[in-house]
């Protein structure tokens, strides 16, 4: 079984990777990675030498390459999470999200129906859901009202695999995932950005009243949950995934300053982020009573456990936020 996980260099595919590298030794793992300032092969250390593991750098945008590779490796199992990630990047800079995350999708969409390959899974977002009020959840059947830039090209993204599935026949899944917290998150995203400036004794910017709410899930019950979908998916199926944590913005900071032991004055309120989704929240009944999916992680041992990890792994966050490891890239591969 020869699978090609895509965007593994990054927060959420990197564990995907180590997950299925460790789990299925028997199965050969390509991971595609353009190494954008987010994709990081630090992050795939420990594994690196492994015999199922390869890295390939390359644009899952760039069909040419894309159809070659396909052409070559001929995957048995493609999962898609190359991603441009950050909804405040896509504000200030929208079009590389709609490059990347539709026409990448598309680029890959076309390689795996040429190359007939097993599944197509789709890692999207709840945020193409949009945003909900104080009651309610987002189930597979709630419409798509995607708000900003990024969860619109997730949700374009989303049409296309939907479209290809209808049209062409082609063997797929999505699924739409709450945010993910864990090791190796990138230092822009609210959770690990407290935590390092907590620790520099920065201050913590919090977006308008700081009364958003997410709905949280550890990055390893996120990876499990796409194993079974890969595995177990019904063809053509949406699965939502989600643990249940439901956490305003200044939950999350107060939690992350008292277990560093760092006081409250800290926290600054700052201007709100434009189209900002006020609450997201998940109902993840199909992916549990469907193929018996449950979450391990209890927010509050996981939210411990990953600041245990921030502490541990400080040289690493220190040479993303130092820009050496985008030199060290650069040096390697040169510009993106
Ligand atoms: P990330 O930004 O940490 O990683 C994205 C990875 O994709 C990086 O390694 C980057 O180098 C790579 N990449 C970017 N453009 C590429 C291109 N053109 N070709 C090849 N590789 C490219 O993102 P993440 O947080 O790990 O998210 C992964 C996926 O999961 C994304 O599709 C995202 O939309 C989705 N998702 C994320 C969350 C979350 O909370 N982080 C929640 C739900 C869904
Ligand atoms: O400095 C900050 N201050 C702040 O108040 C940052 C970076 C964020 N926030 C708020 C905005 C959100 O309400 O914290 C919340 C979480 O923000 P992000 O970490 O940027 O995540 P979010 O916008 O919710 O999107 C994330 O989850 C869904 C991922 O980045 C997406 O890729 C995923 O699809």
């Amino acid at each position: 079984m020869k699978l090609l996980i895509t965007g593994g260099a990054g927060f959420i595919g990197s564990n995907f990777v180590r997950y299925m590298v460790n789990k299925y030794p028997n199965y050969e793992i390509v991971n595609l990675d353009l190494l954008t300032y987010a994709g990081n092969l630090e992050n795939l250390k420990d594994i690196e030498n492994a015999p199922n593991y390869k890295f390939v750098r390359g644009d899952i945008a760039d069909r040419e390459f894309v159809q070659g590779l396909f052409k070559e490796e001929k995957f048995d199992y493609v999962i898609n999470f190359a991603a441009e990630s950050h909804v405040d990047r896509s504000i200030t800079d929208p079009g590389i999200f709609v490059q990347t995350n539709i026409q990448g999708t598309l680029a890959l969409l076309d390689a795996a129906k040429n190359f007939d390959v097993t599944k197509y899974l789709q890692v999207s977002t709840d945020e193409v859901y949009g945003t909900l009020g104080e009651t309610g959840y987002f189930t597979e059947e709630t419409p798509l009202a995607a708000n900003s830039p990024y969860s619109a090209s997730k949700a374009g993204a989303d049409l296309l695999v939907r479209a290809y599935h209808e049209t062409f026949n082609l063997p797929v899944n999505i699924t739409r995932c709450s945010n993910n917290y864990g090791p190796y998150h990138f230092p822009e995203k609210l959770i690990p950005l407290m935590i390092i400036n907590a620790l520099n004794d920065k201050e913590l910017p919090i977006y308008g009243d700081g009364l958003n709410i997410r709905d949280w899930l550890h990055v390893e019950d996120h990876c499990q949950a796409i194993d079974l979908v890969l595995h177990k998916g019904r063809n053509g199926e949406v699965y939502n995934v989600g643990g249940n944590n439901e956490r305003t913005n200044i939950e999350i900071v107060k939690t992350i300053l008292e277990q560093l032991n760092k006081p409250e004055s800290l926290m600054k309120f700052v201007k709100d982020r434009p189209g900002h989704d006020r609450r997201y929240a998940i109902d993840a009944t199909k992916l549990r009573t469907e193929l018996g999916w449950s979450p391990k992680y209890y927010f509050e041992t996981g939210i411990k456990q990953t600041i245990n990890w921030y502490l541990s792994n400080q040289e690493w966050w220190e040479n993303i936020i130092s820009g050496e490891y985008q030199e060290y890239v650069k040096s390697q591969y040169g510009d993106r």
